[in-house]
Parts: structure tokens; sequence; C-alpha cells
């Protein structure tokens, strides 16, 4: 650790958060290269300009997403048959699965997201429109070590995770994820699952550092919620959003640049940042069709199939457990 940079614990003030984030949080700010997980983007104000993100016209992966869901939807039953159980991995709204039931039938859905309050409502008008689909709802972190409960029917698992979540993982945690995901299948299970695809670096770059700063205030906006989680006193002002695309590691990047020297402290520690030093706040992967089905194999899936936009931007992959 720097000199200039310390933590003592001991001189923690009383904190409600639990001490695994308050601990996280430090290890990352104080790390030579500062980092913070893309999980604490996701406070009240983060969900809603997230909602917005996904509108916005440079934001393409939502739009192109829905429209491969409606262009490809008779296929895509016609390969996954129906029936079983459809595990949302992440549901939030569980808009995108409630327009699968029509089509799979599932006799069991289990929304999961990292706070169980967030789904209740939806579940609860689900189940009226829905009523003889059995419907469990689910607290889970999935960053975390997690296990599905005895209620969730373990015939014909089909886990869905659209949205190209999968790319806020690392390479090598989205491999223990996908293979913790196939441990948890039987023969007939699989997966259904939205990758974000490598294109033209200028595109990306735009669906990240969008006109109207929509992303910027989204991950400026990550500053305010560590402010109340940790304690710290971040000012916004002094940071300034960056976005690009990485090509030879194929991620968007997101920072956080520091535009004048600044002291940040919380109770029990501090970290000085130089003008023009970073926070690393997220990875976003792009995978090529191959890569991608490399990581299901590796994980343990058999691939079946996958269905594209016509740009070919954004890929639906459904591999099977076996
Ligand atoms: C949630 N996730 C798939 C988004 C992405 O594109 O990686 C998060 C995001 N970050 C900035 N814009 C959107």
């Amino acid at each position: 650790m720097p000199e200039s940079n310390r933590l003592n614990s001991a001189a923690s003030a009383e904190r409600t958060t639990p001490v695994h984030i308050i601990h996280e949080l430090e290890t990352g700010l104080l790390a030579d290269a500062a980092h913070t997980s893309p999980k604490y983007f996701y406070d009240a104000v983060g969900s809603v300009l997230f909602e917005a993100i996904c509108v916005l016209p440079e934001y393409y992966p939502t739009r192109t997403e829905a429209e491969i869901f409606t262009t490809h939807m008779a296929d895509m039953t016609h390969v996954i048959g129906s029936g079983g159980s459809l595990i949302d991995l992440g549901a939030g709204n569980c808009a995108k699965a409630a327009r699968l039931f029509p089509v799979l039938h599932p006799n069991q859905y289990v929304p999961i997201d990292i706070s169980v309050h967030h789904l209740q409502d939806a579940v609860r008008r689900l189940q009226q429109r829905f009523p003889h689909i059995e419907m469990t709802a689910l607290g889970l972190d999935l960053s975390q070590d997690w296990q599905l409960p005895v209620e969730v029917r373990y015939d014909k698992r089909l886990f869905f995770y659209p949205g190209s979540s999968i790319g806020n993982f690392e390479p090598h945690q989205a491999l223990a994820f996908l293979r913790h995901l196939r441990a948890a299948c039987d023969d007939n299970g699989g997966i259904l699952i939205g990758v974000d695809l490598i294109k033209d670096k200028a595109l990306l770059d735009d669906a990240y550092a969008d006109t109207l700063g929509v992303t910027a205030a989204f991950n400026l906006n990550l500053l305010r919620h560590i402010n109340h989680l940790l304690h710290s006193d971040f000012d916004v002002r002094q940071w300034q959003h960056e976005a690009f695309f990485n090509t030879a590691k194929s991620r968007i990047e997101m920072h956080l640049r520091a535009r004048e020297n600044i002291h940040v402290s919380w109770p029990g520690g501090y970290r000085n940042f130089i003008k023009d030093e970073h926070i690393h706040t997220e990875n976003s992967y792009k995978y090529s069709i191959d890569s991608f089905v490399n990581l299901l194999t590796e994980a343990g899936f058999s691939y079946v199939s996958h269905w594209t936009d016509t740009n070919a931007w954004f890929a639906v992959i459904y591999a099977k457990a076996a």
C-alpha cells in the first residue's frame, strides 16, 4: 500500500454496511490500480439510470436482443422445447422471461435477483396472468457462491441469462459461473444466454459514452453509493467518466478519472489520488460466437444453436447440458 494511503480498521466508525462489503470496497480503493465491483452501480438511482441507458439510441444491446427474440422465437421454441423450470438470473422486472411463458410453457418459474423485494411486485402480477405456473422468487447475489434451494425442481432446468451480463464477469469468472450452472442441471437442462459480440470500436465506444451523459451519470453515481456504504467523502464533481473499447482485451473499460489531486477519506482509512489517476469501475467483455461457444463447451455444455440480428451485433445462444 502506498505510504500516503492508509487503512486503520480499529478506527472504523459505527456502520450498518456488512463488514464484507466494507472490506471489499476498501481493498479495491486502496489497490495500486484502484478498482470497484460493477455490482455497486445498482442502488436506487443507479438502477433507474441503467433502465434509461437501455433505451438510449447509442446503447444497442437491449433493443437488439429484443429484436432477436421477436424474429426467432418460433425457431427457439422448436429447439428448446417446453416444460421444465425456467430460472431467470438477474430477473429485475421479469419482463424478458414473461415473453417466453406463452411459448416455452414452463411448469415452474424461478426469478433470481440480488434482493427478493425487487421481485415481489412483478411476481405477484405475473402469477395473476399465469396462475398455472408455480413461481418461487429468490434473493441471491450471483457474484458470490450460491446454491438453489430444494423447492427448485431439478428436472429440465433452463437457465435464462439475457442482457449480456455475462460480459461483466472476467472470463475466468464467467467460466466458473457457467460450470456452476452446468453442475446444477440434469441432462435435459440447458442455458439460454444473451452475448454481446465484438464489433466496430466506434460503435462500442459510443454505446458507453452517450451524448446525453446518462452512462456518465451511471458511472459517477457509483461514488455517491460508495459514500453511502463506506461513509466516505467522494465529491462527484472532482471525477470524470471515461469509457473505451480495449481491442487487445476485447472489453469495454469504464473508469473514473481524477480531475485534480484528490484526498478521499472514510472512517478508518483514506486515499490520495493524483490528477488523472483512475478508478476502474467496470469491464464489459465482448465475444465472438466461437469464443463464447468454446467457453460453454469448456464449462461442460453441448452447444446447440444461436441466433443473431442482421448486423451480427448481438447473439442469443442456447446450449444444452448434455
Ligand atoms: C449490465 N451490463 C450488461 C451492462 C453492460 O453493457 O455491460 C452495464 C452497463 N454499463 C454501462 N452501460 C451499461
